[in-house]
């Protein structure tokens, strides 16, 4: 089978930011002097802000009310940012800016479907924003497993899904790029990404050329969120 477009997750499958998103909920576990579940981790990943909340928040949600949760998550952000302001390009995690090179030098179009609000900053810090054809928009799409952030790359790629070759670390990212009829390409931990069409411990093993071939026209830059 022959790809066409390539479409990434950002968190833990180009850059270790999953490792700030947990330091900045300890932060806020800490502050509010809630109990942290080093098992609560794996869970975590791939899930969208409010949703991390709950999970953070565990049995003391009902002592929150909606705007208090609001500013909780503001909070949180406002840590992760400054965290990700000491990101540079050696946080790319290992394969992960060798292949978006080689994608690119063949003229491959190149997706983003993370549920970060916070993609467009960490790809400009890691310095690899130009690699990215298109970036879809978390806030217009249902949270992962449901297909429509990878649907939304597509579609800004004018790529069909079924020539699109999807990665990612969480086995939720996994669910959504099959149910949006792609093949998924499962980066990390094999118990948890069990599912994956292609199972990999890191990009390094990824062999493109067994994937995709050159494409004779550069793809367009089409509009995103960044
Ligand atoms: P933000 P991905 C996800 O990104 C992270 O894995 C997850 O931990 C985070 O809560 C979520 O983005 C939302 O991020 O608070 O920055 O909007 O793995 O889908 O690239
Ligand atoms: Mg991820």
């Amino acid at each position: 089978m022959s790809f066409h477009a390539a479409i990434f997750d950002l968190d833990g499958v180009i850059a270790d930011t999953a490792r700030l998103h947990l330091q900045a909920w300890r932060q806020l576990a800490k502050e509010l002097q809630l109990p942290w579940n080093d098992a609560m981790e794996e869970g975590l990943k791939g899930l969208e802000r409010m949703a991390s909340l709950e999970v953070i928040l565990g049995h003391r949600s009902p002592d929150f009310t909606d705007g208090e949760k609001v500013a909780l998550a503001s909070r949180k952000n406002d840590c992760y940012r400054a965290l990700i302001e000491t990101l540079s390009p050696a946080d790319l995690l290992p394969g992960a800016g060798e292949l978006l090179h080689w994608l690119r030098s063949r003229h491959i179009p190149i997706g983003l479907a993370s549920a970060s609000k916070n993609a467009p900053a960490v790809l400009n810090a890691l310095e690899i924003a130009d690699c990215f054809t298109y970036i879809a928009d978390p806030s217009a799409a249902a949270p992962k497993p449901a297909p429509d952030i990878f649907l939304a790359a597509a579609t800004g790629l004018a790529a069909e899904p079924a020539v699109c070759l999807a990665f990612e670390d969480a086995a939720a990212g996994v669910d959504a790029i099959q149910a949006a009829g792609m093949t998924a390409v499962g980066v990390g931990d094999r118990n948890a990404l069990q599912n994956a069409d292609h199972l990999l411990n890191s990009l390094v093993e990824f062999e493109p050329e067994r994937f995709f071939s050159a494409h004779n026209t550069p793809s367009p830059i089409s509009a995103s969120i960044a």
